[in-house]
């Protein structure tokens, strides 16, 4: 319905967010830290993902709606929506799809920088949102999860080595996410999670972050410490993601 820049160049002609008349924006979020630690959670987080930059297309026929539904039916504890175009072919659509008639936590994934793209990931649908410490200052990781919170949202702080771990270290983040992918060479590594799993002080959920293609994958994270498994391509590498998840 709404194209992202087209919105954004109209928020800097507009003051009153449109994003906070919508329903979604007053709607209480689900937690995905109650969904991840609730009795038999699958504490997995499904991720919609056409394409990236390490593999280009993955899969760009399975549709958005049928795909979500899916993963939701087969358990996933929570989804991961793309919502960046440029690399990941996503888009904010994608996301108010998705959240139309689901009840499970829903993650928007992008590049955030700004309170204006929290506010809009509110008013799309979202109900946690990532902040990615390669990118950030441990100033803007304090504001933008400071703004989140207020918000009712739920914030993942992406970590991929101790120093950006310190980083995220501030007490309106959630969860951090250790992401098992170097953003440089695209290249996966389990032993990232492994090594960081026990710099991560107790009070922060930990969730492990790309390259995760195997069930003994999950339980040898879960023996670390990891109470949550976002995964993208394993599933989406399938015509139909879902069933993957199903099995
Ligand atoms: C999923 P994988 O290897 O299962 O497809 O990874 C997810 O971790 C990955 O898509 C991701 C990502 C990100 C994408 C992790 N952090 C930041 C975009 C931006």
């Amino acid at each position: 319905v709404f194209k992202r820049t087209e919105i954004s160049l109209r928020m800097t002609h507009y003051p009153e967010s449109k994003w906070e008349n919508t329903p979604e924006y007053v709607r209480k979020c689900y937690s995905l830290k109650e969904s991840l630690r609730k009795g038999n959670a699958s504490q997995i987080i499904a991720e919609f993902k056409r394409q990236s930059p390490s593999k280009g297309i993955i899969n760009n026929k399975a549709g958005v709606v049928e795909t979500t539904r899916g993963y939701a039916q087969a358990g996933a504890s929570g989804l991961s929506i793309l919502t960046d175009k440029k690399f990941f072919g996503g888009s904010v659509q994608d996301l108010q799809i998705a959240r139309a008639g689901l009840e499970v936590p829903i993650l928007q994934k992008d590049f955030i920088l700004t309170t204006y793209q929290i506010t809009e990931a509110k008013g799309a649908g979202a109900d946690v949102i990532l902040l990615i410490a390669a990118i950030l200052t441990e100033g803007q990781i304090r504001e933008l999860s400071q703004f989140a919170q207020e918000l009712g949202m739920e914030v993942i702080c992406e970590v991929h080595n101790e120093q950006e771990l310190q980083k995220a270290l501030v007490p309106t983040v959630d969860i951090i996410g250790v992401n098992n992918r170097d953003l440089r060479t695209f290249r996966t590594n389990l032993e990232i999670a492994k090594n960081l799993a026990d710099k991560i002080p107790s009070e922060f959920l930990k969730i492990a972050e790309s390259g995760i293609e195997k069930v003994e994958d999950i339980v040898m994270l879960r023996e670390f410490g990891y109470e949550g498994f976002l995964i993208g391509e394993s599933f989406m590498q399938h015509e139909k993601p879902a069933t993957i998840l199903a099995e």
